[in-house]
């Protein structure tokens, strides 16, 4: 119990880095009093200097954490130009919106349609992700093509399938290669009738958005060479 303390007398000095305190220690048999110094201010500042140290740490540690959450909530598989969308297209609600299976159109496994629609629709997989130019490849090679958007119960059907697919983009059969802001759809070339734009779009960022994408319930102008699924559809 005596290692910290350094007991000194009257005549003695001793050289130290370290301030004392001091401890008065009484002789019963004596009124005189000794001065006893102790290590105990240099403890303490190394104590609060560990304390100091860890608190930064920790609140390093936090901080960078809150930024990478922040940079990842904010990352998208896509680079070009981003949009804001609400869960639902604006005016339409899932009542409103046509289920599945309610057709008397015969699809074949794995295409899906919808009740009064004519047309049977095939949504690719995560491991069919091509560019604009080969997914129509893909739905022309199936017997279809890249989807149209044609009649408002088509856009809402679609809608419904892209919402409970929420997050990915789709190619569909819109474009406007060749002749800038005149949209059509190929391989019909039949010119839009009904359309559903983010907000903003079609904006052709950079000059080189030509292909139009389902893109999280809206449409927008994409680089046809980006790399997403696609929506073929086959007219019965
Ligand atoms: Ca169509
Ligand atoms: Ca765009």
């Amino acid at each position: 119990m005596y290692e910290d303390l350094i007991i000194t007398t009257p005549d003695e000095h001793i050289y130290s880095e370290h301030t004392y305190d001091t401890v008065d220690v009484r002789n019963e048999s004596s009124s005189n009093s000794l001065k006893i110094p102790v290590k105990r201010k240099t403890k303490r500042r190394v104590i609060m200097l560990l304390v100091v140290i860890v608190i930064v740490a920790l609140t390093t540690v936090f901080t960078a954490l809150l930024i990478i959450k922040e940079k990842m909530s904010n990352t998208n598989d896509t680079t070009y130009d981003q949009q804001t969308t609400s869960p639902f297209p604006r005016g339409i609600t899932k009542t409103q919106i046509n289920d599945t299976d309610k057709s008397g159109v015969n699809c074949k496994t794995g295409w899906i349609t919808s009740s009064g629609l004519r047309s049977c629709y095939l949504f690719s997989n995560d491991d069919d992700a091509t560019d604009w130019n080969g997914a129509q490849s893909e739905c022309l090679k199936l017997g279809g093509s890249l989807t149209d958007v044609e009649t408002n119960m088509e856009l809402n059907f679609l809608n419904y399938q892209v919402l409970i697919r929420f997050g990915h983009d789709y190619w569909i059969g819109g474009t406007d290669n060749g002749t800038e802001d005149r949209f059509r759809w190929e391989p019909s070339e039949q010119p839009f009738n009904v359309t559903y734009w983010g907000p903003g779009e079609p904006n052709n960022l950079g000059n080189i958005e030509h292909c139009v994408d389902y893109r999280q319930l809206k449409w927008n102008d994409a680089p046809c060479d980006i790399k997403v699924k696609y929506i073929c559809e086959i007219k019965v």
